[in-house]
């Protein structure tokens, strides 16, 4: 079903709050995954603003969805929406990275409620989500497995094995997301190790395969209401996004990977406007 003007109006105004969020949170250490994870903010509200079945009460409820942020370093932006549905107080923000902090710059499943896989290591988080996926049908479980990547962490190999290993599987409870921004840690994709016609690869492989812009909140509403048809397929939507999105000097540069910021240059962007979780 399409998204009400309402419903769409909310999901904005909750990724504009978790890349402001995801900015001040790297601003406080003065420095973070800035491009990653501002990449990803409309994608990540619309999963906890829509899509995912999950309880900030009860991070470990067993018919929860389940999401492997397998680009590691996007985790400010994860932190951001799951400090805003109420896993974990908002003033864990200030922690970012921080000697004995629950908010390490990589998701860690052993540290933060609701992350749900310990990442950073390029390239593996697929393979687990098959995992996961084949333990959900075996137990009966209704329950849905997501996964993100990145299209320069698509480079690594063993995300082939997964692709051959799903559709075989029959993983139709997978859904897979490629965070196609085009640039990597050093540069373009394309220059680093060229994936050529994604979109044919991974429906050569077996794979149910939609393209969305993953900045517009009805796109990728559509991208994910295609993806729930139970059809023995495992799923992969190819999101296309500018990497550093809102942060104008870094915004699809080819140093916004990790970069340095401060918080006097967020506070300019949103006109002075500051979270009150800011110490
Ligand atoms: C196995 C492995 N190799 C290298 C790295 C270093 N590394 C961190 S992020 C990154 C680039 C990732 O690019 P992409 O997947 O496109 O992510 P995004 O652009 O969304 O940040 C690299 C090479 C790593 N974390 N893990």
């Amino acid at each position: 079903m399409s998204l009400t003007a309402e419903e769409k109006k909310t999901l904005v105004s909750f990724a504009d709050k978790i890349r402001m969020y995801s900015l001040y949170c790297m601003a406080r250490p003065g420095q973070g995954h800035v491009g990653g994870a501002l990449s990803i903010s409309e994608i990540v509200a619309y999963l906890y603003g829509r899509e995912m079945r999950y309880n900030p009460k009860d991070p470990k409820w067993k018919d929860r969805d389940i999401l492997i942020m397998s680009k590691g370093h996007a985790g400010p932006a994860l932190y951001s929406a799951l400090a805003i549905k109420g896993f974990f107080p908002e003033s864990w923000l200030n922690t970012l990275n921080k000697g004995g902090t629950d908010l390490p710059s990589h998701c860690d499943r052993n540290h933060t409620p609701g992350i749900d896989m310990c990442t950073g290591s390029l390239g593996q988080g697929l393979s687990i989500a098959c995992g996961v996926a084949i333990g959900a049908r075996l137990s009966g479980s209704e329950k849905r497995v997501y996964c993100m990547i990145g299209d320069g962490e698509t480079d690594e190999g063993q995300n082939w094995e997964a692709a051959l290993f799903a559709p075989a599987h029959g993983l139709d409870n997978l859904i897979g997301m490629t965070d196609v921004n085009r640039l990597q840690l050093d540069g373009f994709v394309k220059d680093v190790l060229d994936l050529g016609d994604l979109e044919a690869k991974w429906r050569a492989f077996g794979w149910d395969v939609v393209r969305a812009n993953g900045h517009d909140m009805d796109a990728i509403s559509g991208a994910f209401e295609s993806s729930h048809e139970k059809n023995g397929r495992p799923k992969m939507i190819l999101f296309d996004t500018v990497k550093a999105k809102g942060m104008p000097r870094l915004e699809n540069q080819g140093n916004c990977h990790h970069a340095t910021l401060t918080i006097d240059e967020v506070k300019e962007i949103y006109n002075g406007e500051v979270p009150a979780w800011l110490d």
